[in-house]
């Protein structure tokens, strides 16, 4: 007998077949080994089961009357999760065509009857263990992926995403000769904050800050990012100087109102915001950086005015 970790013993094999005492056999076989079972006598069956209980494995049967196991499997791979759970065919035909027609319509492996029990054990444990395998690389992937684009403080895109955004819809614009406009908003006096309040209190004023800037944006293609140490940026793609000034009018007094208090700042009781603006048609080959640079010069004739203020 094979040993199986717990989580392949905690796997869930769909055993799809016409034939009852084939169903039987391959249950009992397989119940040995530990794994879940749950059947289904056709391919019509077989498709619900799928969807309501995500097997880990399908052993597919090729011909049933209705829906055969190609057709089933053709429709397998539809369905969510379809693409990633094996599906092994267990079947009579052993000509080059069926053979040829089960792999082309998405099986991972074939296995001819009548079975050959150790061979099929096996396969079975082997196809589970790399697909259990191949998820945990994926959420992994995941996981990292939003690790590099995320800001680990306040949870909303990082520099590196932004930029990366930024050249793409810089690039879109040029080609569709529309206007792009960028928001750079820094933290007034927040040095002061950190002295007066502690470093911890910044960190969940920068967070609510962050928080109330991602509410305020609304429409899908436009992208709120911490830039910096106290700095946030906000990327508007076909967006005119108009639009983005509104918007930047609008996440000014929106952390007004957040009232956070802070007795140092020099020009409120709160904390507050300074806001650079700056709007450009790409023209082609030129980089996305100059508008940086025109925005963060609006952003220090804020600062110079006055703070708690949007200069475009
Ligand atoms: P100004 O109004 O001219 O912008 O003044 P300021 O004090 O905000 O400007 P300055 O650039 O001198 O200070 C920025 C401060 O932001 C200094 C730094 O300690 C603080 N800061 C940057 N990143 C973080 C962070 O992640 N957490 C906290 N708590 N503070 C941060
Ligand atoms: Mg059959
Ligand atoms: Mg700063
Ligand atoms: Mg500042």
């Amino acid at each position: 007998m094979i040993t199986n970790t717990p989580s392949e013993c905690q796997a869930l094999v769909l055993i799809v077949d016409d034939e009852p005492f084939i169903r039987k056999q391959l249950r009992l076989s397989l119940e040995r080994e530990g794994y879940r079972i749950v059947e289904a006598q056709d391919g019509r069956e077989a498709l619900v089961v799928f969807q309501q209980l995500h097997p880990d494995i399908v052993l597919l049967d090729a011909i049933m009357p209705d829906i055969d196991g190609f057709e089933c499997c053709t429709q397998l791979q539809s369905l969510e999760g379809g693409q990633h759970t094996p599906v092994l065919m267990i079947t009579g035909l052993e000509d080059q065509e069926s053979v040829d027609r089960a792999f082309a319509v998405g099986a991972i492996d074939y296995v001819t009857k009548p079975i050959h029990w150790p061979v099929l054990r096996q396969r079975v444990r082997r196809l589970i263990e790399q697909f259990q395998t191949q998820q945990k690389l994926e959420a992994a992937n995941r996981e990292l992926q939003r690790l590099v684009t995320i800001d680990g403080l306040t949870q909303i895109a990082n520099r590196r995403r932004f930029e990366e955004y930024c050249i793409q819809e810089w690039q879109r614009m040029a080609r569709e000769q529309l206007p792009l406009s960028l928001i750079l908003c820094d933290v007034d006096f927040f040095k002061s904050y950190n002295d007066t309040y502690g470093h911890q209190a910044g960190d969940r004023c920068l967070q609510e800050i962050a928080k109330a800037i991602q509410n305020t944006i609304k429409r899908p293609a436009d992208l709120a990012a911490r830039y910096g140490g106290e700095e946030f940026a906000v990327i508007l793609p076909a967006t005119a100087a108009e639009g983005a000034i509104f918007l930047a009018e609008t996440i000014c007094s929106v952390v007004r109102t957040l009232a956070i208090p802070h007795r140092k700042s020099l020009v409120s009781s709160y904390v507050t915001l300074s806001i650079g603006v700056a709007t450009e048609i790409p023209q082609p080959n030129s980089d996305f950086q100059t508008i940086i640079v025109v925005a963060d010069r609006a952003l220090y004739e804020a600062k110079t005015a006055g703070r708690d203020r949007v200069k475009p």
